[in-house]
């Protein structure tokens, strides 16, 4: 419901170019003397950790840009408009009104040029030629544009999965969380980086596909840089291997290597590694030798389609995922700058707000919880249990007795409603 928001930006206009002409003692029109309009001001979209929602944009806003001054006499240029940096949350994805992802700001200073503002007009003094000595024109400043964009604010990924095509990355994602990844038997079936909530015991943490990673891909090739940049924001990575692959060792230091050469410092992320497709044949030596060579990483075999040790890996990323973000959270108390997730962190409980729409009827009004709970799929029973599980986890059951809800009130969240007893 609120996790999309549509803002109309309007560019600042160009100045006008001035027509002046020198004051000279006997000439009645001395030569031509008018300056040039300054530049109107773009509108920028900048992604920064300080904000935390898109609040500030609902109720379809209008953001208009300065415009240029216009030209002035003695040659004098007019001012250029200030350009507009509007900050939204990492995570944000901006649209045009027929859908088209026009950017991904997903860390902190990335930046998107939504509008250009309008080029200023020549003045007077621009167009004097030996023809046209004293010429009476100048050019206006380009008008201002409108156009609307819609923002969307995504789920960012705490484990990011990485490996090579095939591996089983998207099977994974499916058997561990409500995202419906595509999933097929060659490579690139992912277009999209996929996030699903897996939920642990009474924990949970965000799990996201990080899909293309190939040979080259850190350099451009193929779709992995895409990707590659959803990466800086996890705290942890799942290396995902085909057991049955000729050499896995290579399998795994590939990936490594290109995820290492777009950015050194993801090295120190923490990093788990699962043996997939155990379920078929594979050879047990080079596997011995495998979790010898690499003893530093906890290594385990699963089969993702029999699901074997799938629930001992998730235990293990959430217990990490945990000390993360504890290690986060002491960070961003001091001054340091990190670059994993602040403020979007989960863990962090998102704020629990709660409107009361009529006498018994109460509304879950949280932008990051409806986010969540869109990440759920309700159609079944135990998809229920999960949201209700969230909701009890993010304080909801406290925050009602808090305000003295009746039983038997009914709750909604997003579209979704159900009947609160204590
Ligand atoms: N036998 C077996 N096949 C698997 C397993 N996990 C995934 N697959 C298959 O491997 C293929 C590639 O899986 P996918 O999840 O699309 O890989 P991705 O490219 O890493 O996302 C699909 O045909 C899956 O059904 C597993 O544990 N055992
Ligand atoms: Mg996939």
């Amino acid at each position: 419901m609120n996790d999309k928001v549509k803002i109309t930006l309007i560019s600042g206009k160009g100045g006008d170019g001035a027509i002046a002409f020198r004051r000279e003692k006997s000439v009645d029109r001395g030569g031509p003397f008018g300056g040039n309009g300054g530049r109107g001001g773009s509108i920028y979209f900048v992604a920064s950790t300080s904000v935390d929602t898109l609040k500030e944009y609902r109720f379809g806003r209008v953001i208009k840009g300065n415009d240029g001054q216009n030209g002035k006499t003695k040659l004098s240029y007019g001012k250029d408009g200030k350009d507009i940096f509007l900050q939204v949350p990492c995570g944000t994805v901006i649209l045009d009104s027929k859908n088209n992802i026009l950017a991904d700001l997903v860390n902190e200073g990335d930046s998107y040029l939504a509008l250009k503002g309008g080029r200023g007009g020549r003045g007077n003094a621009a167009f004097k030629s030996s023809r046209r000595k004293t010429p009476n024109f100048a050019e206006n400043g380009m008008p201002s544009v409108k156009k609307d964009f819609y923002l969307e604010l995504k789920l960012l990924a705490e484990v990011g999965l990485v490996g090579l095509p095939n591996a089983g990355k998207s099977s994974f994602l499916d058997a561990t969380t409500n995202a419906n990844p595509k999933i097929a038997d060659y490579p690139f079936t992912t277009i999209d980086p996929m996030t699903g909530v897996c939920f642990v015991n009474d924990g949970f943490f965000v799990l996201g596909d990080i899909p293309g990673l190939i040979e080259g891909a850190s350099k451009g090739k193929g779709l992995g840089i895409r990707f590659l940049r959803h990466i800086e924001r996890c705290l942890v990575l799942l290396h995902v291997i085909d057991v049955t692959s000729k050499d896995i060792s290579k399998d795994f230091e590939l990936i490594n290597k290109e995820i290492y050469s777009y950015k050194p410092k993801l090295s120190l992320l923490p990093m788990i590694i699962c043996l997939n497709k155990c379920d078929l044949d594979y050879d047990k030596k080079k596997v011995k030798q495998f979790k010898e060579k690499y003893s530093k990483y906890p290594i385990y075999e699963i089969s993702t389609l029999k699901k074997d040790n799938q629930e001992v890996v998730k235990k293990e990323l959430l217990s990490i995922v945990i000390k993360e973000r504890e290690k986060i959270k002491k960070l961003s108390n001091s001054d340091e700058v990190v670059y994993s997730p602040k403020k979007e962190n989960i863990s962090r409980n998102p704020e629990l707000i709660i409107e009361k729409i009529d006498e018994d009827y109460y509304e879950i009004k949280s932008e990051r919880i409806i986010r969540t709970k869109k990440l759920i799929n309700l159609k079944t029973d135990e998809g229920i249990d999960r949201l209700i599980m969230y909701l009890d986890k993010v304080g909801l059951n406290d925050k009602l007795k808090e305000m003295k809800v009746k039983n038997g009130s009914t709750i909604l969240i997003d579209d979704f409603e159900f009947e609160y007893f204590e």
